[in-house]
C-alpha cells in the first residue's frame, strides 16, 4: 500500500496516512492474496483479519525504519522484562496510533462493513492477570509514543488468562484460546531462537592459573522461539517490539527413539517442553509455588538475557559498555532469574571475573515492586532450585555470602538478626530463596508505584535495605495510556476534548486542564453528560445481551472492576448493597436515586473466599433484580469474563468508581485513573494513587472515606475487634445475619455464611466492618449530589480535567530520567 508522508492537520507528527481508496484496495488485496477468499465469501473474522493485515503493511514499514534507526546509532535501550503483558485488542488501538481510524472506517463502510463490528471479532490478548500486566502494556505504548528505544520481553502463552463463566452463580474457568484463528499481529523470528538448559549438574574444573571453572552439564534443553508484536507509538514515529518466547522441545522429537519404534516416548519430550509456555498462571499476587512456574520464569529470563546480549554484541566488544547500552527493568520479582543468568553467562561463558560481572549486573538491573502483600513476595525452595538450576543456586549463594560479609557485616558488625533478615536465603526447615532480596541487593534502583506505596516500601517492607542503600528506593507513580483509555475507548468524549482544547491532549495530557474553566459552563456540562448518557446506553445494551438484565440509564452506574481479592473489598460493596436492599424492603418508599451496581472480576481458581464473594454477589443479583417490590431502584450485575475489551466499554459508562481497598494495601491502582479520566467520581479510601488523585482533583470533589494508613496500623496494633462493630451497629448486624439465612439461596441456608464468618469469626483482616459506617456516609453523599445534575457534572469535569499527571507518558519520562537515563531516538 502506498503511504503519504505528512498529515496536513498536525504537521509536527509524521503520519503514514492512506486514502480511503488505498485502504479499500489494501483490505481487498489481503482478502484475496493473504486469505484466499473474496468479499462475497468472507465472514467477519476474515474481514477483521484482512484489515489487520492491511494495517500491518503500514506498521512493518515503520518497524523496519525504527530498527535501522536504533541499530545504526547503537542506542541505549530499556528492556522491560515482564511475565505479563495484558494487551487486549490491537486493531482499534493501532488504527488510532497510526491515525488512520477514520479513513479505515470510511473504507470499510464503502465495502459494506462496520469497523466497530470487525473490532469486536478480535480476541483479547489476555497475557496477564491484572494491574501489573496492564501497566506493562500501557508502558510499552508510551515508550513507543515518546520515541524511546525499548523492547518488551515476555512469554508467548498458548492460553492467556482463563475465560470466566458462571454456573449457578459460581465461577467456572475455561481455557482461553486466543490464537485459535491465528494472530495477524505477530511475526515469528526463527533466526533468533535460543537454547535454554535446565536440570543436570555442575562440574568444577581446577586450572592452576585461572582457578576453579564451573561447567553446567544440563539434563534437558528447551528451545525458545521468539514472536514479535509491533508496538506502534502514537503518530507512528516509532514502532518498537514486544518479543514473546514460546517453548518447544529442542528437537521436534527424538529420532533415535522414533526409529526404534518408541513413537509415544518421542512425543513425550515435545509435549513436556511445550508445557512451559502453555498457560499463564492465573494468580494475582499469590505465588503459584510450582516447579513449572520456576522453569517458566527461568526460561523467559534466559531467552531474554541471551537475546539482549546477542544484540549488544552486534555493535560492542567491550563489556564495560554493557551497562551504558542496556537497562533491564524487572517488572516485579517474576523476572529475577535474569540476574543470576547474566552473572552465569558473564562468568562461565564469557570468562569475566566475579567482581567485574557483579559490577555490570549492579549497573544494569532495576526493579519495580508492585505489592506489599507478604504472600506475593516470591520464594523458592532451595531444594527445587538445586534440582532445576544448580549453577544458579551456587551463584546466588555467592552473591549472598559477599553481600552479608562486605555490606551487612560492615554496617552492623556481629548482628546476626540483621543478617538473617536481609539474607537472600531464608533459614527454615525448608530453606527458601527470597527473590525480592536478590532484586534489592542487585538493582541500582528499586521503585514503588505510587507515593504512599513507595514510602511503605521504605518503612515497612525493606527498612533495613533502605538504611543500607539510602538512595536506592524511589517512587514512580503509575499512569495509563490516554490513547487506549480515552481516545479509543471513549470517542464521544475524545471528540468533545478535540473541539474544546485541541487534539494534542493525546500527547500532552496536562492539556486536559483546559476544560477546568468549563466545569461550570452549563452548555459544556450538558454535552459532557450527554456523552456519558450515550455510553451508558451502549453499556445497558451489553448488560442486556450478556445477562438479560434490564437497567435504566437514569440510575447511577456504580462500578467496581478489578481482580477479586479480599483486600480490594468487593465484600464491603456487597454489604452496602444488602443495606440498601434491606432499607428498600423495610420501606418501599425509601428515597434513593436508583443504582445499578456493576461488577467485573476474575478470582484466582484456588482462592476460596474470592470465589465465595462472586457467588454471593451473583445470588444477591438474582434476588434483587427479580424483586418487583423495590421498583427497579436497585440492580446488581456481575458481568462474566472481565477483560480489557470489556473494561473499555465499562470505564466510559461509569458514574461512580469504587476504589475501596484497605488503606496501605493497594500499591497504586490504575483503574482508578481510567475512571476519573472518563468522568466518573471516585468513592475511595486514602490508598495507593487515590491519594495523589485527591491532591490533583481536590479531596472535596471525591468521596473519600475510611481509615487512613496510619489509623489502620494503630487499630491493628491496639487489637481490632470486628464483633464490636457488629454488636454496636444494628443495621450492620441485621445485614450480616441475613447471609446466614436461605433468603438468597432458597432451601440452602448457610451457603453465603463464609462471608459473614470471614468478617467476624476469622477476624476481618481487611477491616471492612471498621470502614462500613463511613462507607455508607460516602454513599449518602453520592446519592445527594446526583440529584443535582449540574453539580454532578461540574465535579465529573473537574475529575477528568485533573488527570494529566496519571498518564503513562509521564510515568515513562520519570523512569527515563530517574532510573534508565534513556534518550529518545524518534525517526527523523
Ligand atoms: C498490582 C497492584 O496490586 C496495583 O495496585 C498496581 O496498580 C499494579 O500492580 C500496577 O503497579 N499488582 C499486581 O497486579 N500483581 C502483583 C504480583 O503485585
Amino acid at each position: 500500500m502506498a503511504t503519504k508522508k505528512m498529515n496536513k492537520k498536525t504537521e509536527s507528527v509524521a503520519v503514514p496516512s492512506v486514502t480511503c481508496a488505498e485502504m479499500q484496495q489494501g483490505i481487498i488485496d489481503r482478502l484475496h492474496k493473504g486469505l484466499a477468499t473474496d468479499k462475497n465469501k468472507a465472514n467477519n473474522k476474515a474481514w477483521w483479519n484482512a484489515t489487520c493485515l492491511a494495517v500491518n503493511e503500514l506498521v512493518f514499514e515503520k518497524l523496519t525504519k525504527t530498527h535501522h534507526n536504533h541499530a545504526g546509532k547503537d542506542t541505549r535501550a530499556v528492556n522491560y522484562l515482564s511475565l505479563e503483558f495484558l494487551m487486549g485488542r490491537l486493531l482499534s488501538n493501532n488504527l488510532q496510533n497510526l491515525q488512520v481510524f477514520k479513513v479505515t472506517e470510511e473504507a470499510l463502510k464503502g465495502l459494506g462493513k462496520d469497523l466497530y463490528e470487525l473490532c469486536d471479532e478480535e480476541p483479547d490478548m489476555a497475557l496477564g492477570n491484572g494491574g501489573l500486566g496492564r501497566l506493562a502494556a500501557c508502558f510499552i505504548d508510551s515508550l513507543a509514543t515518546l520515541g524511546y528505544p525499548a523492547i518488551g520481553y515476555g512469554i508467548h502463552y498458548e492460553h492467556g488468562l482463563f475465560k470466566q463463566e458462571f454456573q449457578d452463580g459460581r465461577q467456572i474457568e475455561r481455557p482461553d484460546t486466543w490464537r485459535e484463528y491465528g494472530n495477524p499481529w505477530e511475526i515469528c523470528r526463527p533466526e533468533s531462537i535460543q537454547l535454554i538448559p535446565l536440570y543436570g549438574y555442575v562440574e568444577t574444573l581446577y586450572d592452576p592459573t585461572e582457578g576453579a571453572k564451573k561447567i553446567w552439564h544440563a539434563g534437558q534443553k528447551l528451545k525458545g522461539v521468539p514472536w514479535d508484536i509491533p508496538i506502534v507509538g502514537y503518530g507512528a514515529k516509532t514502532v518498537n517490539i514486544l518479543r514473546l518466547w514460546e517453548s518447544r522441545a529442542s528437537e521436534a522429537f527424538d529420532w533415535d527413539v522414533f526409529n526404534a519404534g518408541g513413537y509415544v516416548d518421542s512425543q513425550a519430550e515435545k509435549s513436556r517442553a511445550e508445557t512451559v509456555s502453555k498457560v499463564l498462571y492465573p494468580n494475582d499476587s499469590t505465588d503459584a509455588g510450582k516447579e513449572l512456574r520456576l522453569i517458566q520464569q527461568y526460561f523467559f529470563c534466559a531467552c531474554s538475557v541471551k537475546d539482549i546480549l546477542r544484540r549488544f554484541k552486534r555493535a560492542n566488544s567491550d563489556w564495560n559498555e554493557l551497562p551504558k547500552k542496556v537497562a533491564i527493568q524487572l517488572n516485579d520479582t517474576h523476572p529475577t532469574m535474569a540476574i543470576p543468568e547474566l552473572m552465569r553467562i558473564l562468568i562461565d561463558l564469557e570468562g569475566l571475573d566475579w567482581d567485574f560481572a557483579w559490577d555490570i549486573c549492579q549497573k544494569t538491573f532495576a526493579y519495580t515492586n508492585h505489592t506489599l502483600l507478604p504472600e506475593a513476595l516470591e520464594k523458592w525452595s532451595v531444594g527445587l532450585f538445586e534440582k532445576v538450576l544448580p549453577r544458579h543456586l551456587e551463584i546466588i549463594y555467592e552473591i549472598n555470602a559477599q553481600f552479608l560479609k562486605n555490606v551487612v557485616e560492615k554496617k552492623w558488625p556481629g548482628d546476626d538478626q540483621k543478617k538473617a533478615k536481609l539474607s537472600i536465603i531464608e533459614e527454615s526447615d525448608n530453606r527458601m530463596v527470597r527473590m525480592a532480596n536478590l532484586c534489592v541487593i542487585t538493582a541500582y534502583k528499586v521503585n514503588g508505584v505510587a507515593a504512599v506505596h513507595s514510602e511503605l516500601v521504605k518503612t515497612d517492607l525493606f527498612p533495613e535495605f533502605h538504611e543500607l542503600f539510602p538512595t536506592k528506593l524511589v517512587n514512580v507513580t503509575n499512569g495509563v495510556t490516554p490513547r487506549r483509555w480515552l481516545k479509543t475507548c471513549n470517542p464521544g468524549l475524545a471528540t468533545l476534548l478535540d473541539e474544546t482544547i485541541g487534539d494534542d491532549w493525546v500527547l500532552n495530557l496536562d492539556k486536559l486542564k483546559g476544560i477546568l474553566p468549563k466545569a461550570t459552563d452549563s452548555k459544556f456540562q450538558q454535552r459532557f453528560m450527554d456523552i456519558k448518557k450515550q455510553n451508558k446506553v451502549e453499556m445497558a445494551k451489553i448488560i442486556k445481551e450478556t445477562t438479560g438484565v434490564e437497567v435504566s440509564v437514569d440510575a447511577i452506574f456504580d462500578v467496581q472492576i478489578k481482580r477479586l481479592h479480599e483486600y480490594k473489598r468487593q465484600q464491603l460493596n456487597l454489604i452496602h448493597i444488602l443495606t440498601l436492599y434491606k432499607r428498600l424492603l423495610e420501606n418501599p418508599d425509601y428515597d434513593m436515586v436508583p443504582r445499578v451496581f456493576l461488577f467485573g472480576a476474575k478470582a484466582a481458581p484456588g482462592y476460596h473466599m474470592a470465589k465465595e464473594i462472586i457467588f454471593a454477589l451473583n445470588k444477591i443479583a438474582d434476588k434483587v433484580n427479580n424483586d418487583t417490590r423495590i421498583k427497579d431502584k436497585l440492580k446488581v450485575v456481575f458481568l462474566p469474563n472481565y477483560r480489557v475489551s470489556l473494561a473499555e466499554k465499562m470505564f466510559p459508562a461509569a458514574d461512580i468508581s469504587e476504589q475501596i481497598s484497605t488503606a496501605g494495601l493497594e500499591a497504586s491502582g490504575t483503574g482508578n485513573m481510567k475512571f476519573s479520566l472518563n468522568g466518573a467520581l471516585t468513592v475511595g479510601t486514602m490508598d495507593g494513587a487515590n491519594i495523589e488523585m485527591a491532591e490533583e482533583i481536590g479531596e472535596q470533589h471525591m468521596f473519600i472515606f475510611g481509615l487512613s494508613v496510619d489509623e489502620v496500623k494503630d487499630l491493628k496494633t491496639k487489637g481490632y475487634k470486628p464483633y464490636d462493630y457488629y454488636y454496636n451497629n444494628p443495621e450492620l448486624k441485621s445485614v450480616l445475619d441475613w447471609l446466614d439465612s436461605d433468603f438468597f439461596t432458597p432451601g440452602h441456608p448457610g451457603l453465603l455464611s463464609d462471608i459473614k464468618r470471614s468478617l467476624l469469626e476469622w477476624g476481618d483482616e481487611y477491616l471492612c466492618l471498621a470502614d462500613y459506617a463511613s462507607y455508607l456516609e460516602a454513599h449518602q453523599k453520592i446519592d445527594a449530589l446526583y440529584r443535582d445534575q449540574a453539580a454532578w457534572a461540574e465535579k465529573a469535569i473537574l475529575n477528568a480535567g485533573a488527570m494529566g499527571k496519571f498518564n503513562s507518558d509521564r510515568s515513562i519520562e520519570d523512569y527515563a530520567s530517574k532510573i534508565w537515563k534513556l534518550k529518545k531516538f524518534p525517526i527523523a
